[in-house]
């Protein structure tokens, strides 16, 4: 039987970084940038993206609750494989590239090395949620937490995440550096001004397109 996005004709990439790292602006940039240069390109985010993933977010980054890290584990899944079917798949089918603002190597970072769940059952676990997707080109924006946290302006405590201590921000960004130093990721110095981030990225995305 043939999967939805078994025959996509488009680019999956994917930017992450720490909170503040620049990521939102930096994907805007990047579509932006494609869409001049004549490829079609969409922007989307996680968690979130699509109508039922945007209601999730709402419930996870919710302060009011506190889900342990296997809860939140499935609930970033659940709402990554419906912002998959109802926005990624289709849009890549199309043949888009898709640019997507954070995906699962978050979930490594995060409920991984951040909340200390096994990295092998979430690896299991992000690889039968994206099924059939392979991402063509992930990048982390290499910011350490207390840049992005300055950058920002300091933590917004509406959002549940954002509560956590420092030396949670600096367990997710030494995930992220490891992913990068085991080639899952591609650094991309995040340290300059706005459009010297930008155009590291696009150049980075040319080498795949
Ligand atoms: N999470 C998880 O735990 N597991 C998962 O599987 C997934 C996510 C998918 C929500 O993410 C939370 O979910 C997040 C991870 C977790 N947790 N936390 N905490 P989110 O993406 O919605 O939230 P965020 O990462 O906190 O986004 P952000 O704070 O908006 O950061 P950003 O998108 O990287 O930054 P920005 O909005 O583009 O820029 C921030 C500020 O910096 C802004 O004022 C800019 O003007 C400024 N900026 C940007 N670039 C520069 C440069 N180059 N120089 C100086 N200033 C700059």
């Amino acid at each position: 039987m043939k999967n939805i996005g078994d025959s996509r004709k488009g680019k999956f990439i994917v930017v992450e970084g720490v909170e503040g790292a620049g990521k939102s602006r930096q994907c805007a940039m990047l579509v932006d940038s494609l869409n001049a240069l004549g490829v079609s390109a969409v922007l989307t985010r996680e968690p979130g993206g699509a109508p039922l993933a945007e209601k999730l977010r709402a419930l996870i980054l919710d302060p009011e609750y506190s889900p342990d890290a296997v809860t939140e584990l499935y609930l970033y899944s659940a709402a990554r494989r419906d912002h998959l079917n109802k926005i990624i798949f289709p849009a890549l089918d199309s043949g888009n590239v898709v640019v997507c603002d954070r995906f699962i190597y978050s979930t490594l970072a995060y409920q991984g090395y951040g909340r200390g769940l096994d990295l092998d059952f979430i690896r299991n676990v992000n690889a039968h949620t994206i099924a059939p997707l392979e991402v063509d080109l992930a990048m982390f924006i290499d910011v350490s937490p207390e840049e992005g946290f300055a950058r920002k302006g300091g933590a917004d405590k509406s959002d549940r995440l954002e509560c956590e201590s420092l030396e949670f921000f600096n367990r997710v960004y030494n995930g992220f550096n490891e992913m990068c130093n085991a080639g899952e990721l591609v650094r991309i110095d995040g340290s300059g001004k706005k459009e010297q981030t930008a155009d590291n990225i696009l150049r980075a995305v040319r080498r795949i397109l």
